[in-house]
């Protein structure tokens, strides 16, 4: 398999439909919501997801994709080549704020993350991470990530879980809050996952995360000597749902053993 092809193919993809994303916003969006009312989907979701679909299928047949919107295939193995896609992640952000939200991608061969891609579409920011060869913001190389205490670290969290929440009551989440310097919520786990990656925020944590929102950024993350696992200290399941949690590495198992007790 020749990775340098399909990393130059899946960038110059990426790229295309980020600018069909940014003209979208001169047409008509339509939004609805899933199951919850405030889980929304667009028809520029789809439509990107679509638009991927197509280009890959032409050109690589025997490649599978995990896409969110649900228009890919079927996937109950992670054997073979997938593509595990989220065409738009922080769809409310781009409801809401035509900015924050990403294309989020990582192609993976048989269960082993080769190529990650994270694109922060308004600010034409690109993130990427080949295996073995190291992350880059745009054409620059991410450094490794060195240890920083909790206490001088800005960590990712939701607002949410400051309500009743009896997933997460009996963990002490408000001393983490309390220890740390700061924290933030940017609404896009992929733009989450670049910030680690590149040192702007130190760690994040998610209750409910889904395949495409971690793909491709687990493999940038592990490029620069992030910790990614799920809230058991498990590599996150990338069949279905799971708990998340992205961290430099002392402060992975800083929050893991003091503040995460999951039931
Ligand atoms: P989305 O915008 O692609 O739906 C913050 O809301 C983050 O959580 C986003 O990355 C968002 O992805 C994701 N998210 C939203 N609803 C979700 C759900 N029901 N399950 C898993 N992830 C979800
Ligand atoms: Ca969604
Ligand atoms: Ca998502
Ligand atoms: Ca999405």
């Amino acid at each position: 398999m020749d990775w340098g092809v399909i990393d130059r193919y899946a960038k110059s993809l990426i790229k295309e439909a980020g600018h069909k994303i940014r003209v979208s916003f001169y047409k008509t969006i339509d939004v609805e919501s899933k199951a919850e009312a405030n889980d929304l989907v667009t028809n520029i979701d789809r439509d990107i997801e679509q638009f991927f679909i197509r280009r890959i299928k032409e050109d690589f047949p025997n490649h599978r994709i995990f896409g969110e919107e649900g228009f890919g295939d079927e996937i109950e193995s992670l054997e073979g080549i997938i593509w595990m896609l989220d065409p738009i992640d922080g769809t409310m952000n781009f409801v809401h704020q035509k900015r924050n939200f990403a294309i989020s991608l990582g192609i993976y061969s048989d269960d082993v993350g080769m190529l990650g891609y994270i694109y922060d579409v308004m600010n034409d920011d690109f993130y990427h991470a080949v295996k073995g060869e190291g992350a880059y913001f745009n054409d620059e190389k991410l450094p490794m990530l060195e240890n920083t205490p909790i206490e001088e670290s800005i960590i990712g969290v939701n607002a949410s879980w400051v309500a009743p929440n009896r997933r997460i009551e009996h963990m002490p989440i408000a001393e983490m809050v309390h220890r740390c310097r700061g924290t933030r919520s940017y609404g896009s786990a992929a733009i989450e996952l670049a910030y680690v990656s590149s040192g702007r925020i130190d760690a994040y944590l998610s209750l409910r995360l889904s395949p495409w929102d971690i793909a491709g950024g687990m493999i940038i993350a592990k490029e620069v000597g992030a910790i990614v696992t799920n809230m058991k200290g498990e590599t996150p399941h990338l069949l279905g749902q799971d708990t998340f949690i992205v961290a430099k590495p002392g402060l992975h198992e800083e929050i893991v053993t003091n503040y995460i007790r999951l039931k």
